[in-house]
């Protein structure tokens, strides 16, 4: 007993010194299958009976001593390996250059086409692009079988008959014609779902900018002007305009608008199919049915109408000959319009 005490004592001054020991020499050593602790427990065949419970506490707390003390050592020696690994880091290293994103060629027009509106005194208005039949087709003047309808240009919602994706954003200004405010004057942008095959000139979303003004006494010549307006800003003071009689439902007189071409300045080129004209807007009176069924009184009131797809001004505006590119999201194309506007 008197023996296992002094060695006991002997090893802790040792253990207490081995500051700076790898820890694991230090493990095989003392904690090891043939280490010092392994061979002191082993002494416990030579303790007298009487003392053995003494001795068996005592070489237990030993025992605990040396794990406390590798644990030590090993902590210490795990953390100088991470600080190794850090002093090779050079922190005073660039930084991976970060790109910047860009809007999409569609959101900057339709954003110039709203700026151009706001200053005329246009809100925007916004509505569901879930419509129900009778705001996207029966309001706007457009009889039970108007080819329109037909399932092959319309997306019906296959749960319920009477619902679908609407087909312009006219759907909306019938809503703000319903709440009943006048005078209106309104622009509504948004996306809109037509049953086409897929090409470079067709696509089966695509979006719009729809106008409204509804006041008392506004006639066609307003409608001129209006749209004289907007051209000139939005594509330059030399662009000239002309409007061609045309029919909608929903507008009596109709019209659409052509500028002459961007790409040939009128000469004829394959964007104007040689006739020095691009069309980009159709417009009109709005129809008396169309006031009627919306709650307005026709006698009272008169207004105008508009409608354009963003994707053809955005086509003219920068030369973009496929539709496909502005739903494919490739980064080569949309990367050209960083710092555009
Ligand atoms: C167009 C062309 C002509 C139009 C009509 C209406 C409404 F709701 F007032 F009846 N909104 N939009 C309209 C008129 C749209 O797009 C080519």
């Amino acid at each position: 007993m008197e023996q296992l005490l002094q060695q006991i004592k002997a090893y802790k001054q040792e253990i207490a010194s081995a500051n700076g020991t790898d820890a694991e020499s230090f493990r095989i050593k003392w904690l090891g299958t043939k280490g010092l602790v392994k061979a002191i427990m082993g002494e416990m065949k030579n303790v007298a009976p009487d003392k053995k419970k003494e001795a068996g506490q005592l070489l237990n707390e030993f025992k605990l001593y040396v794990e406390n003390r590798y644990a030590e050592l090993h902590a210490v020696s795990e953390n100088n390996k991470q600080q190794a690994t850090n002093d090779q880091l050079d922190l005073s290293l660039p930084a991976d250059p970060m790109s910047l994103g860009s809007r999409h060629p569609i959101s900057l027009v339709r954003n110039r086409i709203i700026s151009i509106f706001q200053r005329l005194g246009f809100a925007v208005a916004e509505g569901p692009e879930i419509e129900d039949d009778w705001h996207n087709f029966t309001a706007l003047n457009l009889p039970e079988n108007h080819p329109a309808r037909d399932m092959q240009d319309t997306f019906y919602i296959s749960q319920n008959p009477d619902w679908l994706l609407r087909t312009h954003t006219s759907s909306v200004q019938v809503r703000e014609m319903q709440k009943g405010q006048l005078p209106i004057r309104i622009i509504c942008p948004g996306r809109v779902y037509r049953n086409e095959t897929i090409s470079a000139r067709a696509h089966c979303f695509f979006h719009q900018v729809e106008g409204l003004y509804i006041a008392e006494n506004v006639s066609f010549a307003d409608l001129k002007q209006t749209l004289y307006f907007f051209v000139q800003e939005m594509f330059g003071k030399d662009v000239k305009v002309r409007f061609r009689p045309s029919y909608f439902p929903f507008t009596e007189p109709s019209a659409e608008m052509d500028i002459s071409c961007l790409i040939c300045g009128g000469e004829g080129c394959s964007v104007c199919k040689k006739t020095g004209w691009v069309e980009i807007l159709g417009c009109g009176m709005v129809h008396p049915n169309v006031l009627e069924n919306c709650g307005i009184d026709p006698n009272k009131y008169t207004g105008f109408a508009f409608g354009m797809g963003i994707e053809r001004i955005t086509m003219l505006k920068y030369q973009i000959r496929d539709l496909r590119l502005f739903s494919e999201n490739d980064i080569r194309f949309l990367d050209q319009f960083t710092g555009a506007v």
